[in-house]
């Protein structure tokens, strides 16, 4: 995107350039949008280095959305200012583990799919547009397996921004709606490719909730979420203190669930004069080892 942007101010430019007739001219802006990059870049390092340092220094067992990693953090420098968000990857449903690595649907994760799609009332075949968007083999599973202009990826999903080229995912699908004054979530609010498969219940939405086990109705998940805002959960054996959550419930979701989280998605906006850039990057946690995945700049 950004070499996008460079070439197109590099198309303004030379139009504006040829009318000068001063090669120099172009030139020098042309380096003055690279440096500002890197600015970005550097200033981003600052925003980043801080919610590093919040995560390496959380400690304690679970991770939830009252404690410092999850409050939006501004920050003021001389030249720019930034707005930090992270956002952990385990409140959702990662798309990815509906194919086991041998090409095989797991089932338990279609299980939790289709209620999840149920729930939020998105077409289900699209649950299978994206079994055969993931599976090595090209024979169809009850989805789309090939599109008019492209093949299926026959791979993992590297972004949740890929599922848009599904069939069946339309701007609502995937952005979610308000109906009558209730919102339902979009499919970006509820999966993502990042997360380590295991759904952190202290942070996961009720409708994530919901897609772990069928006896997890609207009311229960919403008792969840009452719970934890007052205490968060500590251990997977804490949602028994939930009014309605039974020990059977908890042995069949127990695979499935934690009060952790390991990834988390920074979403970084920087002013910078006149323009806003958007940085996103992916940290990876395991212990006190905070690991940067990537980094792309908007
Ligand atoms: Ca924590
Ligand atoms: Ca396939």
């Amino acid at each position: 995107m950004i070499v996008f942007i460079v070439f197109s101010i590099i198309g303004i430019l030379t139009v504006m350039v040829t009318d000068l007739a001063d090669e120099s001219y172009f030139f020098d802006n042309y380096v003055s949008s690279t440096i500002e990059q890197e600015q970005i870049f550097y200033i981003s390092d600052a925003g980043i280095k801080a919610v590093k340092r919040i995560l390496k220094e959380d400690q304690n067992s679970y991770d939830a959305l009252n404690e410092a990693w999850s409050q939006q953090m501004p920050v003021q420098l001389d030249e720019a200012s930034l707005v930090i968000q992270a956002v952990d990857q385990e409140r959702y449903l990662n798309p990815n583990f509906l194919v086991k690595e041998n090409g095989e649907i797991d089932e338990k994760y279609l299980e939790m799919f289709q209620r999840l799609f149920a729930v939020v009332r998105i077409d289900p075949v699209i649950i299978y547009n994206i079994i055969d968007w993931i599976d090595p083999d090209t024979s169809t599973s009850g989805g789309e397996e090939d599109y008019v202009d492209f093949p299926a990826k026959n791979d993992k999903i590297d972004t949740v921004e890929e599922l848009k080229l599904l069939r069946g995912v339309t701007q609502e699908v995937f952005n979610g709606k308000e109906e009558l004054g209730s919102y339902t979530p979009g499919l970006k609010d509820l999966l993502s490719p990042y997360s380590n498969g295991k759904v952190n219940i202290n942070t996961a939405s009720k409708w994530v909730l919901m897609a772990l086990d069928e006896e997890i109705d609207e009311g229960l998940a919403e008792a969840i979420v009452a719970f934890r805002q007052k205490e968060p959960f500590t251990n997977i054996n804490d949602l028994v203190k939930v009014g309605g959550i039974t020990s059977d419930i908890i042995y069949r979701i127990k695979p499935f669930i934690d009060v952790k989280s390991e990834n988390f998605i920074v979403y970084i906006t920087i002013n910078l004069g006149e323009r806003k850039y958007k940085l996103t990057t992916h940290l990876n946690k395991r212990g006190r080892l905070v690991k940067e995945m990537w980094r792309k700049l908007y």
